[in-house]
């Protein structure tokens, strides 16, 4: 037998073929952010979305270390106590997974079926990586800087620790961390325990979890989650590498649910919506909200963020008078000019599908 005899190629649903319960046990494992909880600036700890590939390693804080090495003058070894005597940072930052709107693609790629749920914004403390890498005396010819996580598993047949890398001047950006807290507590097991990597800005794979080593190389880093997370049409496609996170709105639905159906259930009269917008790659400069499905839009008010890697709050007063059914969605523009399609062109991974969320509603008679 073979690992191939037990992982399962990538594939895309048929088409009417439902959620599997393959798709069903990764669902139940990395769930989603409640979209009321938008309501909060910072995510409550235990309800930001989870995603991790494999299993959550048993850690041990007092033993931890990460090793800091490959082309490298001093090659470091770093425990916890050793980071937290460093200089000590802490960062609003909202996460998104690459994932997030994947089962509202056609067809249907199958993976963590993710609907709009997959992000969440947390306080983060740890220490900048940069310092860290000054002091090991990155080589000239390094290129990549390459992150393993503790975690290991076998993907479409390739047996692997989790690892990304990044391209030296991303590594070196100020804003990344190496972070051991979220919310004023030790990172969750899940989120990371004792120590992760933080690209803020980026889609959440490159945040490595359970982070045990960082090794500078000189030829850009090829492993198997990089080569995943691309936009392509074919597994044979080279694809384009995800990285910064595409502006995205959502909308915290309006009034109250059905149970089974999720429909939103409003009484006639006035309603503010309200919703949050983020971008990884500039400010959010507009947000856009339609209830009648795109026929038109209306701009909503922005509010605050709590820097520029958090997510921005905006409101929009909606006086329906109207008894009947609305299709309420939001879109975010960033200063870059990006902004959300009306049709999402399909990708083969299901990835930074960010075509507007359709919040189903119906106002009641009077
Ligand atoms: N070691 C490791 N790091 C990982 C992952 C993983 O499976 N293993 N999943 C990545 C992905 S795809 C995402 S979206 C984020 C999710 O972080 P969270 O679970 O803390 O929300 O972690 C990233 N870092
Ligand atoms: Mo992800």
């Amino acid at each position: 037998m073979s690992l191939s005899d037990v992982s399962l190629p990538s594939r895309v649903a048929d088409e009417g073929e439902s959620v599997g319960f393959d798709e069903l046990g990764l669902a139940a494992r990395n769930h989603g952010m409640p979209l009321e909880l938008m309501h909060h600036d910072v995510t409550p700890l235990g309800a930001h979305y989870l995603l991790t590939h494999y299993d959550i390693p048993f850690a041990d804080a007092g033993t931890w270390r990460v090793e800091i090495d490959g082309l490298v003058d001093t090659p470091l070894s770093v425990s916890l106590d050793e980071l937290r005597a460093r200089r000590v940072v802490t960062r609003t930052v909202t996460m998104e997974c690459a994932g997030n709107g994947r089962a509202r693609l056609l067809p249907r790629p199958v993976s963590q079926p993710w609907l709009h749920e997959a992000v969440g914004t947390m306080t983060w403390t740890g220490t900048p990586l940069a310092p860290l890498l000054e002091e090991a005396g990155l080589s000239d010819d390094v290129v990549d800087l390459v992150f393993t996580g503790a975690d290991h598993g076998v993907e479409r047949g390739v047996e692997q620790d989790y690892a990304r890398s990044l391209r030296v001047p991303e590594a070196m950006r100020e804003d990344v961390l190496l972070v051991w807290g979220c919310n004023g507590v030790d990172l969750p097991p899940q989120h990371g325990f004792p120590l992760r990597l933080l690209v803020p800005g980026w889609y959440g794979m490159a945040s490595v979890k359970w982070l045990r080593r960082v090794e500078a190389v000189d030829t850009p880093f090829d492993g198997y989650q990089m080569r995943a997370y691309a936009l392509r049409q074919r597994p044979e496609d080279e694809g384009e590498a995800l990285t910064r996170i595409a502006p995205r709105a959502l909308v915290i639905p309006p009034g109250f649910p059905d149970f089974m159906s999720r429909r939103r259930v409003l009484r006639p009269g006035r309603h503010l919506l309200q919703g949050r917008a983020w971008s990884g790659w500039a400010e959010v400069t507009a947000v856009e909200v339609t209830v009648d499905g795109g026929a038109s839009w209306s701009p909503a008010g922005l509010g605050s963020t709590g820097g520029r890697w958090a997510w921005r709050g905006w409101t929009l007063p909606w006086e329906v008078t109207e008894p009947g059914s609305y299709v309420v969605s939001a879109r975010a523009t960033d200063a870059t000019g990006r902004t959300q399609p009306a049709e999402q062109p399909w990708n083969r991974g299901g990835f930074a599908n960010t075509s507007s969320q359709l919040v189903d509603v119906t106002v009641l008679s009077a």
